[in-house]
């Protein structure tokens, strides 16, 4: 009879030679297939690895982590196949944040695009910037009638000594630039919102707005029972060459007052990106996000060495800790990617998801938060 040490010891024997034959099986498989087969195949495998770390906070060193494209909500998904298109291919990730966020742009939604809700005099007024990796940007805000804000924010960077274009301005160096001026009309989605919301003339937020199906009477006025709805869509990239831009396009909040904007065309507020370190976005209730210059702030906190989850989360606290017991009605989510590829999230109230494209991978995360669920 053989005690417990010697079944150890004759499962040692046996695992290091099924180790060595794996080995030799392995090389002589290896051997057997060719080089882009390889390639193939471990991409495959790199899926189930990042499936299994979900990308939360680990660094991600042993898989191809560029490109790769991050974007907030659920309409992210639709989003990064357009900057996908162009990341794939060695593009530069400026190209795929304009072309990524053009997709919801063009789409009807509550919250980016000419079909959003309107400020509560009843036109839309789109807010969008951008910004590459050499500190280059252009932002539009309060901008009418024009489909794709986030194109006329990059002819902002690219051919005016300016970062920002307001209203008539704005609209003006965008039909100066051959942009169609779009009929003065709401969607009837928007219509339809906005005659319920006149019932009532109340502005009030709501949170997760961007994720709900129809949730409630708050929330009935906003979607159609099963629509896939969102909200501002926030873009960033990392090419091939490991370079950074981000995007960031919306109608800002619903029934606003006329004339307001958001953090979302603000460099630093909606949007940074600094290529040594990393590319943050926001979105949520922009005036908390001003308050903190959220971006700018997460993108230092990776600066310092914290995780961008980390630095989300941080961002997030500070938030929380000015407003108090007000937290508890607001949303805000900041999503940021490191320079090592490593993506991360964190939001005031559980809700907020983001989309992640890489080779093999093409998934929602849903977000970390602070504070409790408010989502149903
Ligand atoms: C704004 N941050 O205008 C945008 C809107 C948004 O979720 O992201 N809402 O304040």
């Amino acid at each position: 009879m053989t005690d417990n040490r010697d079944n150890a010891v004759n499962m040692d024997s046996f695992l290091s030679a099924f180790r060595v034959l794996s080995v030799n099986f392995g090389y002589k498989l290896l051997t057997m297939i060719n080089r882009r087969k390889f390639i193939a195949l471990s991409a495959i495998g790199s899926a189930v690895l990042i499936d299994k770390k979900t990308l939360g906070d680990e660094p991600s060193t042993n898989f191809k982590t560029k490109p790769i494209v991050i974007s907030t909500w659920d309409a992210g998904i639709e989003a990064n196949k357009g900057a996908w298109n162009i990341l794939s291919k060695g593009g530069r990730a400026l190209d795929a944040v304009e072309a990524g966020v053009m997709i919801t742009e063009a789409s009807q939604n509550c919250c980016v695009g000419l079909g959003a809700n309107p400020d509560r005099d009843g036109f839309v007024t789109l807010d969008a910037c951008i910004m590459d990796e050499f500190f280059n940007c252009g932002s539009v805000a309060f901008l009418e009638r024009i489909k794709h804000p986030v194109s006329v924010a990059r002819r902002v960077m690219e051919k005016t000594p300016h970062v920002m274009l307001v209203g008539e301005g704005a609209q003006k160096f965008a039909l100066a630039e051959g942009f169609p001026l779009e009929e003065q009309k709401l969607s009837p989605d928007a219509q339809k919102a906005y005659e319920e919301w006149l019932k009532k003339s109340e502005y009030k937020p709501v949170i997760n707005i961007e994720n709900k199906a129809n949730r409630g009477p708050s929330v009935d006025w906003q979607v159609d029972p099963g629509e896939f709805n969102h909200d501002t869509i926030g873009m960033v990239a990392m090419d091939a060459k490991g370079n950074l831009s981000g995007s960031c396009t919306t109608s800002g909040m619903g029934f606003k007052m006329r004339g307001r904007l958001g953090d979302s065309p603000i460099i630093g507020a909606g949007l940074f990106v600094d290529n040594e370190v990393g590319a943050c976005t926001a979105t949520g209730q922009g005036e908390d996000v001003i308050r903190i210059a959220g971006s700018h702030t997460v993108v230092e906190l990776m600066r310092l060495g914290l995780s961008p989850e980390a630095a989300c989360k941080k961002a997030i606290e500070r938030i929380v800790r000015i407003k108090g017991a007000k937290a508890k009605d607001i949303q805000v989510a900041f999503l940021a990617l490191n320079k090592k590829g490593t993506a991360g999230a964190f939001a005031i109230h559980k809700g907020f998801s983001y989309a992640l494209r890489m080779e093999g991978v093409e998934k929602l995360i849903p977000a970390k938060s602070l504070l409790i669920d408010r989502t149903n």
